[in-house]
């Protein structure tokens, strides 16, 4: 069959004026508890089915469903069941933890946005999975970096990002599925800690400014990456999760806000704390050297208006303020 334009896009099932019930997969990670509040606030807390393979910590503020990605039947059972529209699809092993179990990452990477983008053709769903500054390689200009350009990825994450990207822009071209995509920068928050990932210095060092006031920083002091603060990320996935299809020009974009260097935070953070750094690069340094130092998010800001609110300055000062009631 050929190919449908970007803007004919298969409709969602989502009447009109209807508010869309979504699911969250992963959710129990570092984006997945927060963009819950948000779109339980938003379109009430029985609309929004969270989903992971672990039992949440606290009590979930709705409905809540054990489910595997890599078992299509049960998710379908679940998509079916509680007549979903959209997922997000968040499951994935991200940089560093990647590298020690590539053949896992494989599974749940690939296999499991397989399941979820089959998943969406069947019953219509629209699909949003994020990208990453990952998915690009050393190959890739390093400085501004845009939209389309070298990928050739050298982490297993990337390259199953990449793959992704792919694949769901290929549903999209083939069976008019609504497959949308952001490239995340590295995201710092307060309220839910990150895992596995390379950029994830940049939140354990608040909590060891507050608690010893020494870390040792397993990136080195001048490693540049893209980084956003929580409230941007969550704003940016909103915007593009919400955006009316004829908005996108392409089904992957950028999403930038600023870009600092271990160093650079440190030093922000001595500001209002007192703060010690060794710095002992592991092998994630290999990682982030092969990534861009920043990136370039113009078609974002152009097509869907898109813009962030916190820089490295006011993203240090919120994170200091909430994570000082952690540590009296
Ligand atoms: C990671 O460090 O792996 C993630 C990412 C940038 O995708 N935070």
């Amino acid at each position: 069959p050929a190919a449908v334009s970007l803007s004919s896009v298969v409709p969602t099932s989502t009447a009109p004026g209807k508010s869309p019930r979504i699911l969250i997969t992963g959710s129990l990670g570092q984006l997945g508890s927060e963009l819950a509040k948000m779109l339980r606030a938003k379109y009430g807390k029985e609309n929004v089915v969270t989903s992971d393979i672990r039992k949440p910590d606290v009590p979930e503020d709705g409905p809540f469903k054990y489910i595997d990605v890599l078992n299509y039947q049960q998710m379908e059972a679940l998509i079916v069941d509680h007549r979903i529209d959209w997922v997000v699809h968040f499951s994935a092993l991200l940089s560093a933890i990647g590298e020690q179990q590539p053949a896992k990452a494989l599974q749940v990477n690939i296999q499991g946005f397989q399941n979820i983008v089959d998943l969406a053709k069947v019953h219509k769903l629209r699909v949003f999975c994020p990208s990453t500054i990952g998915a690009f390689g050393p190959t890739t200009p390093a400085d501004n970096t845009p939209d389309l350009t070298i990928m050739r990825p050298t982490t297993i994450y990337g390259i199953t990002k990449v793959h992704m990207e792919l694949m769901g822009e290929y549903y999209h071209n083939r069976y008019g599925v609504d497959f949308r995509s952001l490239r995340y920068p590295g995201v710092i928050s307060a309220e839910s800690l990150p895992g596995g990932g390379t950029t994830d210095y940049a939140v354990d060092i608040f909590h060891h400014a507050l608690k010893t006031g020494e870390y040792t920083c397993f990136l080195s002091e001048k490693t540049r990456l893209p980084m956003m603060y929580m409230h941007d990320c969550l704003k940016g996935t909103m915007m593009m999760l919400e955006a009316p299809n004829e908005q996108l020009k392409q089904r992957v974009y950028n999403l930038a806000a600023f870009s600092f260097t271990p160093e650079e935070i440190a030093e922000q953070i001595r500001k209002h704390v007192p703060l010690k750094v060794a710095y002992r690069p592991d092998f994630r340094q290999a990682i982030a050297d092969s990534w861009p130092r920043s990136l370039d998010d113009t078609n974002a800001r152009q097509d869907w208006q898109w813009s962030h609110d916190y820089d490295l300055k006011t993203m240090v000062g919120e994170m200091l303020t909430k994570l000082r009631r952690h540590y009296p």
